[in-house]
C-alpha cells in the first residue's frame, strides 16, 4: 500500500543524571563528579530511495536512546544512539497545523526532535558561591514531538483527467508502469510512477487518480492529487470526449478551476492539453488527438515533450526550513499570594539532587538570574508571597 500521509510521534532519549563524588588522594578532598550522557536526538534524512512512508507506518512512535548516568570519578555517563529515520524526498513537515519544513534535496538531515542534555556532575558545578558542591543536575527529560508528514512526489509530469480520461492507460503506454486500467471511474487511487527516456534525460511521469468537481475542497480524491502538484514540472491535461457529463471545454475548465482554487500558484505549472480516445472518432479539432488503444498521435505527443527540458523548468514548490528557535519557556499561575510556575525553564532551574540545603541555594541564586524573577515583578509579586518553582516552594524575598 502506497502510504502518502502519516501522523508519528517521536521521544528523544533524556539526558542522564551527573554524579557527585570526591577525589580523596590526599588530605584535601576535590569534587570529581562526572556528567551525564546526551539523550539521542531523531533526525529525518531525506532518500531518493524511499517512496512512501510505509516503512514508517508500521510503528509509528520512535525512541531514541537515554543518555546514561555519569559514574564517580570523573566517568561521564555514555550519549545515546541519534535515531536516524528515512523519508522520501517531497515531504512536508507539519507540526498542529504549522510547516516546519519542505524537504525537496537529496540526503538533507534535520533534527526534528533534540535529545535531553546531560546532568552537570558536582566537578562542573564548582564556583566561587560553591566551591565544594554537593549536588549534581538529573538529566533533561526526553521530548515527544507529534508530526504530520505529507507527501508531494517529485515528478517531470503529472498527468491530469476526469476519471476515465485513460490516464493510466496513457501511462503504460509509454512507460514502463502497469498501473491498473479498467472501465469504472477511480480505479487508481493512489499515484503511480513510470520513466521513460527521451533523447536528452530521464522523464518522470505520475498517474494520478482522477479529479471531479469539488476537488480542491476534498470530493473524490481530490486533495492527494493535487497535493502532489507542488513538485510536478508540468501536467498534461487529459481530455476525453467520450465523458457523458462534460465536453473538452468544460473539462479544460473544471480541471483548471480545481487547481487553482487549491493552489492560484498552480497556474504558473506549463501544460499541454491532449484528447484521447481519437479511434471513437470524436476528433477535436483545436487539441492533439490520441489513441492509447490503436497509438495513434502517441509518437507526436512524445515529439511535443522531447522540445521540452525538464530539467530547466521549475516546480512550485521550493526547499524550506523553518528556523526552529525553541523557546525556554515556561508558564506563570498566580492564585492569590501563591505564584506557580511550571515548563522546561522552570525544570532547567530546579533539575538538582544532592544536599538539600545547598539545593536550595543554587535554585534561589539561578532564579533570581533568570527571567522568570523579572516576569514575577512585571506580573506584580510581593514580598513574602509563595513561589512553587516546579515543585519547590520558598517566600519571596
Ligand atoms: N476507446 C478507447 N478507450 C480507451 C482509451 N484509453 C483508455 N480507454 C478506456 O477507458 C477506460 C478508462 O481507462 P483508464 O486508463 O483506467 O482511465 P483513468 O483515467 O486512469 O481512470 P481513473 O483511474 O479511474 O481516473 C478503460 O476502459 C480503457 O480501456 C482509448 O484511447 N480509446
Ligand atoms: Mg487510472
Amino acid at each position: 500500500m502506497f502510504v502518502d500521509t502519516i501522523q508519528i510521534n517521536l521521544l528523544s532519549g533524556s539526558g542522564g543524571s551527573g554524579s557527585v563524588s570526591f577525589s580523596s588522594k590526599s588530605s584535601k578532598t576535590s569534587p570529581n563528579g562526572a556528567n551525564g550522557g546526551k539523550g539521542g536526538s531523531i533526525i529525518f534524512v531525506s532518500d531518493s530511495g524511499v517512496f512512501d512512508y510505509s516503512n514508517l507506518k508500521s510503528k509509528g512512535s520512535f525512541k531514541a536512546e537515554n543518555g546514561g548516568d555519569a559514574s564517580k570519578n570523573l566517568q561521564n555517563g555514555p550519549n545515546g544512539k541519534d535515531m536516524y529515520l528515512k523519508i522520501p524526498i517531497g515531504t512536508s513537515i507539519i507540526s498542529d497545523g504549522e510547516l516546519l519544513a519542505e524537504i525537496i534535496d537529496e540526503n538533507v538531515e534535520y533534527k526534528i526532535c533534540q535529545g535531553g542534555m546531560g546532568g552537570r556532575g558536582n566537578k562542573d558545578l564548582i564556583s566561587k558561591r560553591n566551591p565544594n558542591p554537593e549536588i549534581c543536575e538529573s538529566g533533561e527529560k526526553r521530548r515527544k514531538v507529534t508530526l504530520d508528514l505529507e507527501l508531494s512526489l517529485l515528478t517531470d509530469i503529472a498527468l491530469i483527467g476526469l476519471p476515465n480520461a485513460g490516464k493510466s492507460s496513457l501511462i503504460q503506454t509509454i512507460t514502463n508502469s502497469n498501473s491498473k486500467i479498467d472501465s469504472y471511474p477511480f480505479t487508481t487511487v493512489s499515484p503511480s510512477l513510470g520513466v521513460y527516456e527521451n533523447n536528452k534525460e530521464i522523464v518522470t511521469i505520475c498517474d494520478l487518480p482522477g479529479l471531479i468537481k469539488g476537488a480542491a475542497e476534498g470530493t473524490g480524491l481530490g486533495k492527494s492529487v493535487l497535493r502532489h502538484l507542488k513538485n510536478t514540472k508540468f501536467i498534461i491535461f487529459l481530455l476525453d470526449p467520450d465523458n457523458s457529463g462534460y465536453n473538452i471545454e468544460e473539462q479544460i475548465k473544471l480541471l483548471e478551476n480545481e487547481i487553482e482554487t487549491y493552489n492560484p500558484e498552480f497556474r504558473n505549472i506549463k501544460n499541454l492539453k491532449v484528447v484521447n480516445k481519437s479511434d471513437l472518432d470524436k476528433i477535436e479539432k483545436n487539441y492533439l488527438n490520441i489513441s492509447t488503444v490503436t497509438e495513434e498521435g502517441i509518437g507526436e505527443l512524445l515529439q511535443k515533450l522531447d522540445e521540452i527540458s525538464f530539467r530547466e523548468l521549475n516546480r512550485v514548490n521550493k526547499s524550506y526550513e523553518k528556523i526552529f528557535v525553541e523557546a525556554d519557556e515556561f508558564d506563570i499561575e498566580a492564585d492569590e499570594d501563591v505564584w506557580k510556575i511550571r515548563g522546561r525553564k522552570a525544570e532547567k532551574i530546579t533539575n538538582l539532587k544532592g544536599n538539600s540545603h545547598e539545593i536550595l541555594n543554587e535554585i534561589s541564586y539561578r532564579f533570581e538570574k533568570s527571567s522568570i524573577s523579572q516576569e514575577l515583578i512585571n506580573q506584580g509579586i510581593k514580598k513574602g508571597d509563595i513561589v512553587d518553582l516546579n515543585g519547590h516552594e520558598f517566600s519571596y524575598e
